[in-house]
């Protein structure tokens, strides 16, 4: 049977994990890669422009409909599918966790991803090396953004209150790559509680199906 839906883009990126897990907690068969109907979607060509407008990824393809941005594809899933609910019927609670969504998705992503992490993905040094002095000058910022995120999971088994939600699964696979860097315990010696959180979300299966780093 084929999949319900087609995530565009590559396995190894936080935002398309982010879709998987959502995927995976409500039950949703999907595929993902550059090859949704056999054919390349080569990265930035015009293909990949007609999907998402910005050339990023991950996009969603759904009954031949086209969806792009994180967020929005996890709140459209949500709402589309049967399956446990992602986001609080209550307003408030609700625009609580679409706020963290967005600052997940941009502010925390910029910081701890583009800043940091993909200098120990993909390094720029010389003969492929990491940049020691890029970690060194980005690091207080992703020491100060781990202890912002620690107030917010303060006393809470899931990161907006006591339900799994899509800030979870996009703020996820972030915390899984940065708890797979050699000195990750001495980047979160402040913040026990986003650590422990760190290994439930890894723990649940939908953690153990997408997060490479736990196989
Ligand atoms: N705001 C977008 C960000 C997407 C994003 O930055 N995706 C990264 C991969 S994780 C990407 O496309 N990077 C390639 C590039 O920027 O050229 C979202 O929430 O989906």
């Amino acid at each position: 049977m084929s999949a319900q839906v087609h995530i565009v883009g590559p396995q190894f990126s936080t935002f398309v994990r982010s879709v998987q897990l959502v995927c995976e907690e409500k039950g949703i068969s999907y595929r993902y890669g550059f090859k949704p109907d056999g054919e390349e979607i080569e990265f930035k060509s015009p293909s990949h422009l007609a999907l998402h407008p910005f050339g990023k990824i991950p996009a969603l393809l759904h009954n031949g409909q086209v969806i792009f941005e994180t967020a929005p594809i996890c709140r459209y899933l949500d709402a589309a599918f049967e399956g446990p609910a992602l986001q609080p019927e209550d307003l408030l609670a609700r625009a609580h966790v679409d706020q963290w969504c967005a600052a997940l998705s941009s502010y925390v992503d910029q910081a701890l991803v583009r800043n940091y992490l993909l200098e120990f993905a993909f390094p720029k040094g010389e003969d492929g090396s990491i940049r020691m002095d890029k970690v060194a000058a980005h690091q207080p910022a992703v020491i100060e953004m781990l202890t912002l995120l620690e107030q917010q999971l303060a006393g809470k088994e899931y990161f907006c209150g006591a339900q799994y939600s899509i800030a979870d699964a996009i703020l996820t696979p972030m915390l899984d790559y940065l708890s797979g860097l050699p000195h990750a315990a001495e980047l979160m010696t402040a913040t026990p509680e986003l650590a422990a959180w760190t290994q439930r979300m890894q723990a649940r299966d939908s953690g153990k199906q997408v997060l490479i780093t736990r196989r």
